[in-house]
């Protein structure tokens, strides 16, 4: 793997840290870095006051949503009718730069935003003056083999949800390359807190898929080992493990360890209280914590345009850190922005914020609908920025990999799938037992009690059952 150069400066100009463990931080301030730095914040840019809007002259934007009529028009009218302040109303551009003639838009700071990206759509290599990066034909296979199987795990499990055999199912479709190049960027003792839709960086961590297949039957509470892997189990309450890697990097910076963490989290997760605490207490302890958001523009059945005025990278700025936005399709793009970001962290110079903008391009699980909310030609959009379609257009036009190679993966694929079904299909129920461990590191008197009343439950059924058997 060809070592990445570290970006020399950093956002808001601080002297250089020492790196930690080497004693106490300076407390003057240094030179400005003689160049922007990769992740520089534009010059803010101030909002002009909003007009006054007589009290019920019109509905504001940000009222609540007209319902729809039952039984209304498909997807595309659908979705207008719920996003719509009124019918003469036009909506803002999704896209934050673009031209609009909402009246409310001196509301809105106009933000620029740069996306950083190594990788076009069609797969053309093309240079980022901050993030020089050169992978060699092993490393591109590689990633595009990880994205590939990873794939592979999550279509299987889309099946077997549909078959019955698993609850539910939280597709990753479309962030392969967020999640691959950013899990490869980490090292083995950098420290990974999930949500629960991070199937690729499961993988790219050693972590048995059928594994996480048993947390989403219901057989078992996660069951890979966080310390064997330095990543965490899954968290299905929003936001909230954002915390707990602050905390867990505030304790690594206190230990003086030379481990970083990362934070995964979505566009919705951005909304919680708990992810703006955790930007502010790392912030203010220098964490060496990389928040690492896969916008995949919705939140459940919420765009991310109704959820936040600003991109989402931009808001670090607030509280004192860089923010920067990676092309989420582009697995290299990703992998050179989260390693940069994991250097700036562990050399003391606290958190950053990526914002991996890509597309989920599957249901947000398997329980739900997107055609109720989500437009056909959206989809179709992105699935012309299929990360994994990009990655294999460069191997194929640059001579990287023949036919023989994407035939022996396609094998590979095919196996890893046979595997994990035939695992899933057979995995015993656990003991019912079972869901009271883990409840207390060292017991509890009331989850003791509640487990034995639970067994005895349990048991009234076999004996009644043997009961039944008994009669003539
Ligand atoms: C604290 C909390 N509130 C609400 C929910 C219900 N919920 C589950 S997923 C979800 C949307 C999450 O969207 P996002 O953070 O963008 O992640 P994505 O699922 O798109 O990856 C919500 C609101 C929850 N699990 N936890």
């Amino acid at each position: 793997m060809t070592p990445k150069p570290s970006p020399s400066a950093t956002w808001p100009p601080r002297p250089t840290a020492p790196a930690r463990g080497a004693g106490p931080r300076p407390t003057g301030t240094g030179p400005p870095p003689a160049r922007p730095p990769p992740w520089a914040c534009p010059a803010p840019v101030r909002a002009r006051a909003p007009p006054r809007t007589p009290r019920g002259a019109r509905r504001s934007p940000r009222s609540p949503p007209r319902p729809c009529s039952p039984g209304g028009p498909p997807s595309r009218e659908r979705r207008s009718c719920v996003s719509r302040a009124t019918p003469t109303t036009p909506r803002p551009s999704p896209t934050y730069a673009a031209a609009s003639t909402d009246p409310h838009e001196s509301r809105r700071p106009r933000m620029t935003t740069e996306l950083i990206q190594l990788l076009t759509p069609e797969g053309k290599r093309v240079d980022h003056p901050g993030y020089a990066f050169d992978p060699g034909p092993d490393q591109l296979r590689s990633l595009y083999r990880d994205m590939v199987l990873t794939r592979r795990i999550d279509a299987e499990a889309v099946t077997l949800q549909r078959q019955g055999e698993l609850a539910l199912w939280p597709s990753l479709l479309g962030q392969e390359a967020a999640q691959i190049g950013s899990g490869r960027a980490a090292r083995d003792d950098d420290r990974i807190f999930p949500s629960y839709r991070e199937h690729g960086v499961a993988f790219v961590r050693d972590v048995d898929p059928v594994h996480l297949l048993t947390l989403f039957r219901g057989a078992g509470h996660g069951s890979w080992d966080p310390a064997e892997h330095n990543f965490h189990t899954y968290t299905l309450v929003i936001g909230s493990q954002v915390l707990h890697a602050t905390g867990y990097a505030m304790g690594v910076a206190k230990d003086g360890a030379d481990a970083a963490v990362i934070a995964y989290f979505g566009d919705g997760a951005t909304s919680q209280g708990d992810v703006a605490e955790a930007f502010n207490f790392a912030a203010v302890y220098d964490a060496p914590v990389v928040f690492f958001c896969q916008n995949n523009q919705w939140a459940i059945s919420e765009s991310n345009e109704r959820q936040s005025r600003v991109p989402l990278h931009q808001r670090a700025r607030g509280f004192g850190f860089p923010g920067v936005r990676v092309d989420g399709n582009d697995v290299l793009a990703c992998l050179a922005v989260t390693r940069a970001a994991l250097d700036h962290a562990r050399s003391g110079r606290g958190p950053m914020l990526i914002e991996a903008y890509t597309y989920r391009m599957g249901a947000h699980t398997t329980s739900d609908d997107p055609t109720r909310y989500r437009d056909s030609a959206e989809v179709a959009e992105w699935e012309a920025k299929d990360p994994i379609l990009r990655l294999g257009r460069h191997l194929r036009s640059e001579g990287l990999a023949d036919e023989a190679y994407f035939a022996a993966l396609a094998t590979e694929s095919e196996a890893l799938g046979k595997r994990v079904r035939d695992l899933v299909r057979t995995m015993p129920d656990p003991p019912h037992a079972e869901m009271f461990r883990h409840v207390y590191a060292d017991g509890h008197a009331l989850v003791e009690e509640e487990r034995a009343g639970f067994t005895a439950y349990q048991e009234a059924f076999a004996s009644s059952a043997a009961g039944e058997a008994d009669q003539p």
